[in-house]
């Protein structure tokens, strides 16, 4: 896909009259949304065709699946990003999800070498290397250690990575969707490295995967120490296989290449794992040639789900605008959104449960009416951290990478209520 050059149809100065009629738009009162009923609505004065038969029994739907009526709403992928649907990634539907849990049929997935299918009973979880003794677990050696659980947001490093150099794909599922938040149950992984004993030099661990690829990373043993979790569920069941089943680490606020699926090793070493060459990709290209390397944590980051390309404004008068923000380095504690492209900033409702790592749902009631919108949103978080720019990130970053793309999302809604990726000038 060809990249696109808004600049020049988007000047400061082009802006200005939108900037005034949103900046007045959010303040104005309540109108109400339903229509007045004047004239009987078939709809309401006929029996239904739903209505004049019995419904399917309890005996049809052992494990159920959403209404045949949304059935558009599902994981999509971009064929011409990569070259093989095994080695690939798909994008969550962000723009049809409410409240903050990913459900588990729509969270995105990232392969290295397709879906491994395990039996459970036949898996097994080593631990090895500098260790007093090695260790190898079965799925109910680990289900009988404490478990907890806790909700947590994975996100791909390469996540809007196709954004770097200006505006490229049309809708937040595919600029934003290499992300899903998910509540994991699980163990905690230093109650493992404690029964296996670690030795004093132990510092990095390397986590291997039981899938073709035996993808494997290497992890700080700060990190494993903290808050990883060796998860066997994911909202309230098996995980899926996509997702790793049955086993996977999960690795709070830091980027998603690390939570290893299908996990079947862990070997505790003194530096970073051999599979350096794998690592390595994962590093950030800057401008003047040099890389960022272990750049673990997830900064914080948002985006306006609704309106959105794939989910334009239908109505004038009132309506909610709705996204997601969430951070590595802690909670969610502001976000801010704009209507005019940066110019003016209203601060959104944040909706409960704001949690650690996790990410946080945020609402803005305003009414609109026809006027050309630049819709964006800005996270603040715990450590005060604000989301930046893109080009602000490009200052310090340049274009070269793929990775940790943060900076703040721009669309464009028409008057004719559409909406479209930009960038501004
Ligand atoms: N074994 C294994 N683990 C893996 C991968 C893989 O290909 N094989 N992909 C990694 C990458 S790059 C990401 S972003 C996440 C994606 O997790 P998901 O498929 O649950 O979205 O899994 C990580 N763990
Ligand atoms: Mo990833």
């Amino acid at each position: 896909m060809p990249e696109k050059s808004y600049s020049d149809r988007f000047t400061r100065r082009g802006l200005l009259s939108a900037a005034g009629l949103a900046g007045a738009g959010i303040a104005l009162p309540r109108r109400g949304v339903a229509a007045e009923s004047t004239k009987p609505d078939p709809a309401i004065t006929e029996v239904q065709d739903w209505q004049r038969q019995l419904g399917e029994g309890v005996d049809k739907r052992a494990y159920g699946s959403p209404s045949k009526f949304e059935q558009h709403v599902v994981r999509r992928n971009v064929p011409w990003l990569t070259a093989a649907p095994e080695s690939a990634a798909n994008f969550t539907p962000l723009h049809a999800l409410e409240g903050i849990i990913t459900p588990s049929g729509l969270c995105f997935e990232r392969h290295h070498s397709g879906i491994a299918e395990i039996d459970p009973q036949k898996h097994r979880l080593m631990i090895n290397g500098l260790v007093d003794k090695s260790l190898v677990f079965t799925m109910d050696d680990i289900r009988r250690m404490p478990r907890s659980s806790r909700i947590c947001f994975l996100e791909c490093a390469a996540n809007t990575g196709m954004e770097w150099r200006g505006a490229q794909l049309n809708g937040c599922q595919f600029t934003h969707g290499m992300i899903h938040n998910v509540m994991y149950t699980g163990v905690p992984l230093k109650a493992l490295l404690d029964e296996a004993g670690l030795r004093p030099n132990a510092k990095w661990l390397m986590l291997e995967g039981g899938d073709a690829a035996g993808m494997n990373r290497s992890l700080p043993i700060e990190k494993a120490l903290t808050d990883v979790m060796l998860a066997f569920a994911m909202n309230g069941e098996a995980l899926r296989p996509e997702q790793g089943y049955p086993l996977r680490a999960v690795i709070p606020g830091w980027e998603g290449n690390l939570w290893v699926k299908w996990l079947r090793r862990i070997e505790v070493g003194d530096k970073p794992w051999a599979a350096r060459e794998e690592s390595a990709r994962y590093t950030d290209l800057l401008a003047d040639g040099r890389a960022r390397q272990y750049t673990f944590i997830m900064d914080a980051k948002s985006v306006v789900t609704n309106p959105s390309p794939q989910a334009p404004l239908r109505y004038r008068g009132r309506n909610v605008l709705s996204g997601f923000a969430w951070s590595g380095r802690g909670t969610v504690r502001r976000v801010d959104v704009s209507l005019d492209g940066g110019r003016n900033w209203k601060s959104a409702q944040l909706e409960a449960p704001v949690l650690d790592k996790s990410m946080t749902r945020f609402y803005l009631d305003f009414e609109w009416n026809g006027e050309e919108l630049l819709v964006q949103s800005r996270a603040m978080d715990s450590s005060g951290y604000v989301q930046p720019t893109k080009n602000e990130l490009r200052k310090i970053r340049g274009v070269n990478s793929v990775y940790h793309n943060n900076g703040i999302q721009t669309w464009l809604v028409r008057g004719n209520g559409e909406a479209e990726n930009v960038e501004l000038g």
